[in-house]
């Protein structure tokens, strides 16, 4: 069907030459698929705090120059050999947490983790190269890295076949590109990871995208009444209109703002959200909880050295802390569901986008996610 197939394609992409300078739109040449690869076209793509990260001098294992971008969707344009999942015009979303399908954790119900990741020092810090140890970008006749296996700041990219998922072909892709990350992370740290149930008090904190996306899992599993925690108070009322009950300005309060909580909810909540990604307030979220049986969930990605100190005695009252990656999702099988719940009205993806801009607007999509005045930005090719 395509007449580039087997063919360098040139095309334009955001290159990270450095850290901690602005993207450059580039021309770059991507390859063809090599042996269980797919070439996407990408066609949406959102902007995630993560890619801030992999672009922050703080983030000590980035590698430059770099194509960046983990939240796309895209159409296949071709397939390398020994492919037999896709071929070329499927509707499709890279997938940054790989399912092989075949190691201990892909056949492990308990996890959705891979092992293709599982020796990364951290879930970002992996997949600069495809599987052979190669890129499949060049750029003024250099190597280019790939991010987390996606790179979806280009208009067309490489995939492995354990990193992308089939969607269907009625599906939206320039709403339908927030379920490769941001709505999956927040939706599935609620349904899966908190496993919230019916009348349960939840607090989650920061309300960017995968915040906000918390708060719909929240609301779904039955939740009754649900916190809304965060510094900008511009992200409080589309908070209320997703199901927040409460939303609470921290600096708003003498008391901090856990035992505000705790006092609200007799002695505190049945489940906490972090997703602001920072430090000091993953505490607040773990002691908000309640004595007996509180679950707090760290969702947000804290790059840069220094850890956190939790109270034994915390844990010991009955406490539980947990984390997640990409929600607890298994990716493969999971991602198709979650596009025709989509499709079915059952969560509000398209109020998670603020602004739609073309695919040149990338620097001022990080912009307004910096200034808090974005939950997400996508950008189209
Ligand atoms: P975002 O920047 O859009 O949202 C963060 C929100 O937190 C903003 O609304 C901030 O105002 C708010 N915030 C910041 N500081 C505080 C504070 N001290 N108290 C309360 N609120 C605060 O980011 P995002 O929604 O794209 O991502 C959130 C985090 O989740 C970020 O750290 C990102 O790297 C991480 C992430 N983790 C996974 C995963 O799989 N674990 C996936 C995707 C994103
Ligand atoms: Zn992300």
């Amino acid at each position: 069907m395509s007449s580039t197939r087997g063919k360098v394609i040139k095309c334009k992409a955001a290159i990270a030459w450095e850290a901690g300078k602005p993207l450059s739109l580039e021309e770059v040449e991507v390859s063809p698929p090599k042996e269980h690869e797919i070439r996407v076209k990408i066609i949406a793509t959102g902007v995630c705090r993560t890619d801030a990260h992999g672009m922050s001098p703080r983030f000590k294992e980035g590698l430059f120059p770099v194509i960046l971008g983990h939240e796309g969707a895209g159409i296949v344009e071709s397939i390398g050999p020994g492919v037999t999942r896709f071929k070329s015009g499927d509707k499709v979303i890279p997938l940054y947490l790989p399912q092989c399908g075949q190691c201990k954790f892909c056949l492990s119900p308990k996890t959705n983790l891979c092992e293709r990741i599982s020796k990364a020092k951290t879930p970002i810090s992996d997949q600069h190269l495809m599987l052979d140890g190669t890129s499949r970008f060049t750029c003024k006749g250099q190597k280019i890295y790939h991010f987390m296996g996606t790179s979806t700041f280009s208009e067309y990219t490489v995939v492995a076949e354990s990193s992308l998922a089939k969607i269907d072909a009625a599906a939206p892709l320039d709403k339908v590109c927030l379920i490769g990350c941001g709505f999956s992370t927040g939706y599935g740290a609620a349904i899966n990871t908190a496993k919230v149930e019916p009348g349960f008090t939840c607090a989650v904190f920061g309300l960017g995208g995968v915040g906000l996306s918390a708060v719909m899992g929240c609301k779904v599993a039955g939740a009754s009444r649900i916190f809304g925690i965060d510094i900008n108070k511009n992200k409080f009322a589309l908070a209320k209109e997703l199901g927040a009950t409460d939303c609470l300005h921290p600096q708003e309060f003498k008391k901090p703002i856990q035992k505000v909580i705790a006092e609200m909810t007799s002695g505190g909540v049945d489940c906490s959200i972090e997703c602001s990604g920072n430090i000091a307030i993953m505490n607040a979220a773990l002691s908000c909880t309640t004595v007996g049986w509180g679950t707090c969930v760290i969702v947000g990605v804290a790059i840069g050295e220094e850890g956190f100190i939790v109270s034994p005695m915390e844990l010991i009252m009955g406490r539980t802390i947990k984390a997640t990656f990409f929600g607890g999702w298994k990716a493969i099988e999971s991602v198709p569901k979650l596009v025709l719940d989509y499709m079915a009205g059952k969560f509000n993806l398209d109020a998670l986008v603020s602004y739609t801009l073309p695919f040149e607007k990338i620097n001022e999509a990080f912009d307004l996610m910096r200034e808090g005045k974005s939950n997400r930005t996508v950008l189209v090719y």
